[in-house]
């Protein structure tokens, strides 16, 4: 089977059948626990975010964390100015570390989720995505290993 185009919950699925009884995997733009897939025309702020490695061995994201205002629709633009494969993953800290168990398992998974892109080395991509929830997510990169150097950051998404 090839698991490189699977989505994370379909994966979920396939690793935790019992864990998935009664859900089923949704469209691309079904909400999930930080929000949801935004528009391009919905965009109120556009984030530049940078992955990279740094010379005394850490992982990190530049900016290190992100306040927003629960409805607001972040356009970030994410560019891995490292030199090895990151991940930008924005999800609820629960979720995250559930995908990152997943990940041990499977190193080489790619993501077809919305709210998760891989970058090689130079690559850049976007990612819209409206805070429709208040509360603290967590954006961060779940290659084995790389939570552990630093790549996380906390998004704290104010009420109205
Ligand atoms: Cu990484």
């Amino acid at each position: 089977m090839k698991l490189t185009t699977m989505t994370t919950t379909a994966l979920l699925m396939l690793a935790a059948p019992a864990l998935a009884a009664g859900s089923h995997a949704g469209g691309h733009d079904e909400m999930m626990a930080a929000g949801k897939p935004g528009e391009a025309s919905d965009v109120d702020r556009t984030v530049a975010m940078t992955m990279s490695e740094t010379d005394d061995g850490r992982m990190i994201f530049e900016p290190a964390g992100l306040e927003v205002r629960q409805g607001e629709t972040i356009g970030f633009t994410i560019t891995n100015a490292g030199e090895i494969d990151h991940e930008f993953v924005v999800d609820s800290h629960e979720k995250n570390m559930e995908h990152k168990v997943l990940m041990e398992k499977f190193p080489e998974m790619e993501h077809d989720d919305p709210n998760a892109i891989r970058l090689s080395e130079g690559g850049s991509g976007e990612i819209i995505w409206t805070f429709a929830v208040a509360g603290t997510f967590e954006f961060a990169c779940l290659i084995p290993g790389h939570y552990e150097s630093g790549m996380k950051g906390d998004i704290v998404v104010a009420s109205k």
